[in-house]
C-alpha cells in the first residue's frame, strides 16, 4: 500500500489508534486523529506519537469539514461501524477499513488468524510459541494485545505472524487473507454490537472469506456453528474436537489426543503431558497442532513446545494459596461461556467473583454450570441486579453485592474457608470499573499478595 501524502482518518485513540497511526507516519501519510471520548486530551495523545509529528488530534464531534481530502478511514475495533457516524464517512465515499486490514496491507509473509468466542488467547499465545520455537521472525498480535499495525512494518518475507482476531476486528476486513484460520467456537457474546447470533457467527466465519483450496482452516468438529462452516469453507478443512473422531484431524478419546489423516490413525500425545488444566485447554491445544502442522512445524517441535507451554496470565491462573484457601484469576472469562469454563476447572467449595459491563448476554446457563460447586457469588458492576435476577429464578440465593473491587475481595476472604477456592471469572467485560479485563486481574492479584504478605 502506498500511503504517502494521504490524508487517513484513524478513529479511536486505544493501543490500535496510536499504532496506526505511528504506522502511517513512517510511511509518509497524514494520520488525523479522532476520539468520541470528548474527555481525551489531544496532548496525551500527542504524547504517544513521535516527538514533533505535529498529528491533529480532534475529540467529541466530529465537524463535517474534517472529513474533507480524507481517503480512507480507519476504525479502531471499539468503534462500532454500523453507527450514523460510519455511515456518514461511508456517503462520501470514504473506504472504511479496521486496524487490522490496516496493518494487513503492509504485512510481509505468512499469516496465521485464530478466532472464535473462546480460547483464542491461549490458542494464539500456544501457536505463537511453536512458531518462534521453529521460525526465525515471528510475531504475535492482535486481540491478544500487540495491534498488528505496531508490528507490520518489522515483517518480513520469511516471517509468520500470529493473530488473534476478534469479531470487532473481522468486521471491519476488506482483503485480510490468512494462509491458516482457525474458527475454535461459537457461543454467544458481543450481541450488544452484533445483535443476532447469526450475524456474530457470520461475522466469525468471514475469516475464510478470501481463502482459497490452497490455505487451511481449522474447525471444531463438535461445535454446531462451526461443524456447519466447514460446509462452505474455501479452504481446505482439518478439525478438532474433544467429543468424536471427525474424519480429518484431532480429536480427544478419554485423556489422549489422536490424529487421523489419509485415512490413518496415529497417537499424539497425552493431555496430562500439558500443563494446560481442562477439555477446553485440550481443544486449544488441538487446534494449535493442526495450524503449526498445516504451516510446516514438524510434529516432534510441536509437542516439544506443548509440552513446556504454560497458561496464559488472567485464564484460570493460579494466583496463590493463603490460609488455605486457593486464589484462582479468571479476569480473561468475560463471557458466560468463558466463565463456565472457569468454574468447570475448580474442583473444590467456590467463592465466585461475577458482574461487571452488559454486553447483553444471558447468564442462565453460567448459573447452571454453578451445579452445587459455587457456595457464594459476589456480584459487582453493572450487570449485578440483572445477575442476581437470573440466580434467584434458578435457585440460587447466596449472593450478596459489593460496590467496590476492594469491599468485594474483603466479602470473599470472609466467605472463604481452608479448602476452598475464590474465583475472579465475572462473566461479564470489566469495561465500567475498569480500563480492562488486565487491570481487573492485576487488581485481584495484588490484593491477594497483600493478603499473603
Ligand atoms: N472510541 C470512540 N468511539 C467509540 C468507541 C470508542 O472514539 O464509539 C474510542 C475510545 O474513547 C478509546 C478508543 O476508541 O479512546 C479505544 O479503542 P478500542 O476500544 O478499539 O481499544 P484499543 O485500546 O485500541 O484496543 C483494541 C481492542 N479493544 C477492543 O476490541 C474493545 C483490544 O482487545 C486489543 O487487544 C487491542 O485493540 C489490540 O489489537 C481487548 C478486548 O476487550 C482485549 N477485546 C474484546 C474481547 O476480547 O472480548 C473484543
Amino acid at each position: 500500500m502506498n500511503a504517502e501524502g494521504k490524508k487517513i482518518l484513524i478513529i479511536g485513540t486505544g493501543k490500535s489508534g496510536i499504532a496506526a497511526a505511528r504506522l502511517l507516519l513512517a510511511r509518509k501519510a497524514v494520520p488525523v486523529l479522532f476520539d468520541g471520548n470528548e474527555k481525551t486530551d489531544p496532548q496525551e495523545v500527542r504524547r504517544k506519537l513521535p516527538e514533533g509529528s505535529g498529528v491533529k488530534v480532534l475529540t467529541g464531534e466530529l465537524p463535517d469539514e474534517e472529513l474533507e481530502g480524507i481517503s480512507l478511514a480507519v476504525f479502531s475495533p471499539g468503534v462500532p461501524v454500523d453507527t450514523p457516524f460510519a455511515e456518514r464517512i461511508r456517503k462520501r465515499g470514504i473506504p472504511v477499513w479496521g486496524e487490522v486490514e490496516l496493518g494487513y496491507a503492509f504485512l510481509k509473509g505468512r499469516l496465521i488468524a485464530i478466532t472464535g468466542t473462546n480460547g483464542k488467547t491461549t490458542t494464539t499465545a500456544l501457536t505463537g510459541q511453536i512458531m518462534r520455537d521453529y521460525y526465525e521472525s515471528v510475531f504475535i498480535v492482535g486481540n491478544i494485545g500487540d495491534p498488528i499495525t505496531a508490528e507490520a512494518a518489522k515483517t518480513r518475507e520469511d516471517s509468520v505472524t500470529v493473530a488473534e482476531i476478534s469479531s470487532f476486528q473481522l468486521e471491519t476486513a476488506v482483503d485480510f487473507h490468512p494462509q491458516v484460520s482457525a474458527v475454535l467456537n461459537i457461543t454467544p457474546d458481543h450481541l450488544n454490537r452484533h445483535h443476532t447470533m447469526e450475524n456474530y457467527a457470520a461475522v466469525k466465519e468471514s475469516i475464510t472469506k478470501n481463502q482459497t483450496g490452497e490455505d487451511t482452516c481449522v474447525l471444531n468438529y463438535s461445535d454446531p456453528w462451526t461443524r456447519s462452516m466447514g460446509e462452505r469453507c474455501p479452504a481446505h478443512v482439518v478439525w478438532f474436537s474433544s467429543k468424536e473422531q471427525p474424519p480429518e484431524g484431532l480429536y480427544l478419546d478419554g485423556e489422549e489426543i489422536w490424529r487421523t489423516a489419509d485415512g490413518r490413525r496415529e497417537r499424539v500425545m497425552n493431555i496430562h503431558e500439558t500443563q494446560l488444566p481442562g477439555v477446553h485447554n485440550a481443544e486449544n491445544v488441538m487446534a494449535a497442532i493442526a495450524m503449526s502442522l498445516a504451516f510446516g512445524v514438524p510434529m516432534e517441535n510441536i509437542l516439544n513446545t506443548v509440552r513446556r507451554f504454560k497458561a496464559v496470565e488472567h485464564r484460570i491462573e493460579f494466583v496463590d494459596e493463603v490460609n488455605g484457601v486457593v486464589y484462582y484469576n479468571d479476569s480473561k472469562g468475560t463471557n458466560p461461556d468463558a466463565a463456565i469454563r472457569g468454574i468447570r476447572a475448580m474442583d473444590r467449595p467456590t467463592v465466585l467473583i461475577g458482574g461487571g459491563y452488559d454486553k447483553e448476554n444471558a447468564f442462565d446457563e453460567w448459573i447452571e454450570a454453578f451445579d452445587g460447586k459455587v457456595k457464594r457469588l459476589v456480584l459487582i458492576g453493572q450487570t449485578r441486579e440483572k445477575i442476581a435476577e437470573c440466580a434467584s429464578r434458578h435457585g440460587f440465593t447466596d449472593f450478596v453485592f459489593a460496590d467496590s473491587f476492594e469491599e468485594c475481595m474483603d466479602i470473599c476472604v470472609k466467605s472463604a474457608a481452608p479448602g476452598d477456592a475464590v474465583l475472579l471469572s465475572p462473566a461479564c467485560a470489566s469495561w465500567g470499573m475498569f480500563p480492562n479485563y488486565e487491570v481487573r486481574g492485576e487488581m485481584f492479584k495484588e490484593y491477594v499478595k497483600k493478603l499473603k504478605g
